[in-house]
């Protein structure tokens, strides 16, 4: 039965003359599985409704912010007690330390932290400051991990082991990626070589290490280890960008989940709780090197910003209470097997897979552990699922190579209703 959506056409048709595709960031416009989006009227715990009236079980959650789902009544009376008392001062209050110490009790390696607006900020700071700590400027990042649109984070591998990183999109200047260079996800000899070609120079590596940005990709066992020992070796730091990871894989992060200790972390999302907040943090005699204390500059009007912590300890104080993580990360893991039965019954090859809260799937008959094995999945089968799901009242990610989400108040409802929808995916998944 066709969906109603007619309200959100119009007024996607009224975005498309005010933003460039009409939004706000790329992967919401559905362009990777083809359609428009829904309008979104409001959201209710595990749910989504468009302006049509349509409900939607959300794997997406703001893209992994919302760990107790939408408009969770401990959030919204906790902005709307900030927002009476001022919801910007642009100067010290203590919801900032509030919230930081919060955070450093699940991530102890954060010996100093600082808050920033966004994961893009934390990693452009994050670069700077290794860059200024080490007095090196190369840094290595994986094919396929996103670390923000920072100019020297959007660097894909040239050819050939020493060429240096080439723009990953236009508007990026060479020079601003000739320093960044490229390894590959799951690949220790990658990262080896570059060392052995520039380990003096290498500022840092940076990694997410579980990725969630071209669909899920886990470390193979030891291989966070190694990137560890390397840095070491080197004196050059190592870099977890946590922002999609963090609290959410395990509540201390990948960090806490794999018993690996980077020099600086970036966070981000969770923390904000659905509002605009990044973090990074680390060793203290880096963090030290930070304006004012250090050389190092780094700035923002609304760092810290009262309502963003507020909604962060309000979020972070009820994620951290005894069972919750572990009962989101069992709905999880239904999902999962839930996925794989499905898949099993209409003879379809899937590899899917969950770390904690977060999960990803592909339509594939081999193992997906490179961001080159990602490219061989069926993209035309993820996108008859896609919308199969949609107009089953499920939304999983508009792009097949993007992670999912699951908060505590996917349990119930939510859950059940996606397990009873699956054939439909499944089903149209099948046909070609
Ligand atoms: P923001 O600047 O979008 O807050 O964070 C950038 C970022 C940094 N590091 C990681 C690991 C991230 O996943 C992100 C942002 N994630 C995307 C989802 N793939 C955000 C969604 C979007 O770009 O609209």
């Amino acid at each position: 039965m066709a969906v109603n959506r007619t309200r959100s056409t119009e007024l996607f048709a009224k975005a498309k003359t005010n933003f460039p595709g009409g939004v706000n960031s790329p992967v919401r416009a559905f362009r990777s599985v083809g359609g428009e989006p829904f309008i979104v009227d409001y959201g209710s715990g595990p749910f989504l409704f468009d302006v049509d009236g349509n409900r939607y079980v959300d794997y997406i959650n703001s893209w992994g912010p919302l760990v107790l789902g939408h408009a969770h009544a401990g959030v919204v009376d906790a902005l709307h007690a900030q927002a009476q008392r001022g919801t910007s001062f642009g100067a010290c209050h203590a919801g900032e330390s509030e919230l930081a110490e919060i955070v450093r009790g699940l991530f102890p390696s954060l010996e100093l932290m600082r808050f920033v607006n966004s994961g893009t900020e934390a990693g452009m700071a994050v670069i700077r400051l290794a860059r200024g700590f080490t007095n090196r400027r190369k840094i290595v990042k994986f094919e396929g991990c996103y670390h923000g649109h920072a100019d020297m984070l959007l660097a894909k591998a040239g050819s050939g082991v020493l060429t240096l990183g080439l723009p990953d999109c236009a508007g990026v200047p060479p020079a601003a990626v000739e320093d960044t260079l490229v390894a590959e996800f799951n690949s220790v000899p990658s990262v080896e070589r570059l060392f052995a070609a520039c380990g003096s120079d290498i500022a840092a590596v940076i990694v997410e290490p579980v990725v969630g940005n071209c669909g899920l990709l886990v470390p193979e066992p030891g291989f966070l280890r190694a990137l560890r020992d390397i840095t070491s070796q080197h004196d050059s730091l190592l870099i977890f960008d946590e922002v999609m990871t963090g609290f959410r894989v395990h509540l201390g992060g990948a960090q806490g989940l794999y018993s690996v200790k980077p020099d600086l972390t970036m966070l981000g999302k969770v923390i904000g709780g659905g509002l605009p907040v990044g973090a990074f943090g680390g060793r203290r005699e880096i963090m030290e090197c930070l304006a004012p204390l250090g050389p190092v500059y780094q700035a923002g009007t609304l760092s810290g910003n009262p309502l963003a912590m507020a909604a962060g300890i309000a979020t972070l104080s009820e994620w951290s209470k005894p069972g919750t993580f572990e009962r989101a990360a069992g709905v999880t893991e239904r999902l999962v097997d839930g996925l794989r039965a499905g898949a099993a019954r209409h003879g379809i090859s899937l590899v899917a897979q969950s770390v904690g809260t977060m999960f990803g799937f592909f339509f594939s008959d081999k193992p997906v552990q490179s961001f080159r094995d990602t490219l061989q999945a069926d993209k035309e089968a993820f996108n008859r699922f896609f919308h199969a799901m949609l107009d089953a009242g499920v939304y999983f990610a508009p792009s097949a190579f993007e992670a999912g989400f699951v908060s505590v108040a996917h349990e119930g409802e939510a859950i059940e209703h996606t397990l009873r929808a699956l054939d439909d995916g499944f089903r149209a998944a099948s046909c070609r």
